[in-house]
């Protein structure tokens, strides 16, 4: 049943506040290099086009930056996603900044339009906002709002322009029309950055959060089966994990919004090795790795480039 990796490579930073993040896959590919390792070599890839010179506009939607811009980075990303699930292959996606996630995932549904997706999303924040609940307007904080297709309009602050809300209800039907995963079929790991209109969305669909400490006191292999236990009447499983999930004063600052006391790179990688033990996952997503925020030279893009490498090996041998 052994398929085939591709690695899409999608170096897009616009969803993000900060710049930087489009070069983290470039850093994961010089932290193998730098090690002699020939992990590149040995998977075929390909290179998504991006609209980066995007963040030159100045017209920009305040609830939304660069919203036009990343809607069509999302859609051509869903595409490459598709196309190579229906080739059978095994996608590997590299991406900048998290808004990509929206792309990645409704490519997964637009290749199983009859399946039900689950979404295990490992990270230090939800990314549950919209447009309308947005602080920062950044869309990195958005990619879930738009897969579940929930406004959150109860806990609206921001009075979104016309032009900010056509391009939204866009991204909610990229791919496919409508939702591409319940919110019920979405668990968290490692979430500890949250704001309260997150939170209300956690909270109203039951949205199960294994937080560091209870991942450590409850016992990692119970909490990964359990998480896939509630994931059991999906079918298939998208994996998205940014690396600020990891614990920034451990591991490093090398990403756009760091945040301490999270995982270290052996926990995520038995997180992922776990879930992927299930053979449900269809595809496995790395993002959030910005090289220009790095105090310890390339730290970040290594650790993720050695959980990458763990987590290649356990994909080809299922
Ligand atoms: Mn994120």
């Amino acid at each position: 049943m052994m398929k085939e990796i591709k690695i899409i490579k999608n170096r897009s930073d616009i969803g993000a506040g900060t710049r930087g993040s489009d070069m983290g896959v470039d850093a994961i590919e010089i932290a193998a290099i730098n090690q002699n390792n020939d992990f590149f070599n040995r998977f075929d890839y390909e290179d998504v086009i991006t609209e980066n010179e995007s963040v030159y506009n100045k017209k920009n939607n305040s609830f939304g930056k660069q919203i036009n811009s990343v809607f069509n980075q999302c859609k051509r990303l869903s595409n490459h996603v598709k196309v190579n699930l229906q080739e059978g292959k095994f996608p590997i996606v590299l991406s900048g900044d998290h808004s990509s996630a929206l792309g990645t995932i409704s490519g997964v549904k637009a290749a199983n339009p009859n399946k039900r997706v689950g979404v295990v999303w490992i990270d230090a924040h939800g990314d549950l906002h919209t447009p309308y609940t947005s602080p920062s307007g950044n869309i990195h904080g958005m990619p879930l709002g738009a897969v579940i297709s929930d406004d959150n309009l109860d806990c609206q602050i921001n009075d979104v322009d016309r032009d900010t809300t056509e391009i939204w209800d866009r991204m909610k039907n990229i791919g496919m029309p409508g939702q591409k995963a319940l919110p019920e079929d979405i668990v968290f790991f490692g979430v500890r950055d949250t704001e309260e209109p997150e939170e209300k969305q956690m909270e109203k669909y039951g949205i199960k959060n294994y937080m560091v400490a209870e991942v450590r006191y409850r016992g990692l292999e119970v909490c990964v089966n359990e998480a896939l236990e509630k994931l059991s009447d999906c079918d298939i499983i998208y994996v998205s994990f940014d690396v600020d999930a990891m614990d920034c004063d451990m591991i490093s600052y090398g990403t756009g919004t760091p945040v301490p006391k999270g995982f270290d790179d052996k926990e995520i990688v038995k997180i992922i090795n776990g879930l992927l033990a299930s053979k449900k996952v269809a595809c496995v997503e790395f993002v959030e790795v910005n090289p220009l925020l790095d105090l310890k030279g390339n730290k970040m893009a290594e650790t993720a480039f050695k959980v990458l490498e763990e987590v290649a090996k356990t994909i080809q041998a299922l």
